[in-house]
């Protein structure tokens, strides 16, 4: 019965703000936004939120992939990974990223590892690979690529989050990750082995969530910060992946009705756009996440402009 009242709000919310774009997605609760373009769409993966709305903890089974041409309709291609993808998985579909190398879409995952003989649990990473940006995907390694003991500066079990994933002009590929510290490693051109040591990083007010990217030939480090309690989204940029990186400043205040929110960056079409989760959808809260889109403006100097949250969201382009 409860169920049933809260599908008919959330329809209702739905029908009621049918003119405003944000959030994009309303008739599931999603986070932890990665976009991607391919072949002139972009697609969208992100994770989904399933906690009740009393609950104080997430409730995450699996990723979706939504796609769109015109950033204004979004297909829902369904929940394409879940971490019972992995033998070696259990718990949460945390924040994760999926890039396109070679013509195979590596997706980089974020969840938690089973106690057994390869680690005793806690949150690790994982990698799954498709022919496709819509799956199927399937594990690409049989293993995790991160465990929590690769990384011993934090005590907690949950700091080996949230990978980004980058390649670079001359084709290295990077890693960044984690909670309460930012870790970077190297990959292999296979993209589903490190290469070379794990590199610890203390950026101004970090938290979680890093989003790496490159831009006229400077590097971009997005990331969740602490904020003034719930996180806000600030950067630092460089002009080598391996730092130093220079702190940059706030680009996005908190975020309505929820505590975290989680940055994902891609140009279409001429133009930037800045993904996030807020908690707007009726119902909605910190483990009832909605995923927004608004748009983003650098200045001549590389530097990046507040984000304007808005409920209009974007214009549909052609
Ligand atoms: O969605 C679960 C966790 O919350 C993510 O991994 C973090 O980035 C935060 O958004």
């Amino acid at each position: 019965m409860k169920k049933v009242f809260f599908a008919i709000v959330l329809s209702l919310g739905s029908v009621i703000n049918s003119k405003a774009q944000n959030p994009i997605i309303k008739h599931i609760f999603t986070a932890d936004p990665s976009p991607i373009v391919h072949k002139g769409t972009v697609y969208l993966y992100t994770g989904h939120d399933t906690a009740s709305v009393t609950a104080t903890n997430y409730n995450m089974p699996d990723w979706h992939v939504f796609s769109s041409k015109d950033m204004k309709t979004w297909k829902d291609h369904g929940a394409l990974l879940s971490p019972k993808t992995f033998s070696w998985a259990t718990g949460d579909a945390y924040a994760a990223q999926c890039i396109e190398r070679g013509g195979k879409f590596y997706w980089f995952v974020s969840t938690f590892h089973k106690s057994d003989s390869v680690s005793k649990g806690g949150a690790a990473i994982g990698v799954a690979v498709s022919d496709k940006p819509t799956g199927p995907f399937k594990d690409a390694i049989g293993k995790a690529l991160i465990t929590n003991e690769m990384t011993k500066d934090k005590p907690h079990a949950w700091d080996d989050i949230d990978p980004t994933v980058f390649v670079d002009d001359d084709g290295q590929a990077y890693m960044f990750w984690g909670n309460g510290s930012c870790k970077w490693v190297k990959l292999k051109n296979n993209m589903i082995e490190t290469d070379g040591p794990i590199t610890v990083l203390n950026p101004k007010n970090y938290i979680e969530g890093p989003w790496v990217y490159k831009r006229k030939g400077l590097y971009y480090l997005v990331y969740a910060s602490a904020g003034t309690k719930p996180e806000m989204i600030e950067y630092c940029t460089a002009s080598n992946p391996a730092g130093p990186w220079e702190y940059r400043g706030i680009i996005q205040e908190n975020v309505p009705n929820s505590f975290t929110t989680h940055p994902g960056i891609v140009d279409f079409k001429g133009k930037s756009y800045f993904f996030y989760h807020n908690g707007s959808l009726p119902t909605g809260g910190s483990y009832r996440r909605s995923i927004c889109v608004d748009y983003m403006y650098y200045n001549e100097d590389g530097t990046i402009q507040k984000i304007v949250q808005t409920t209009e969201g974007v214009k549909p382009v052609k």
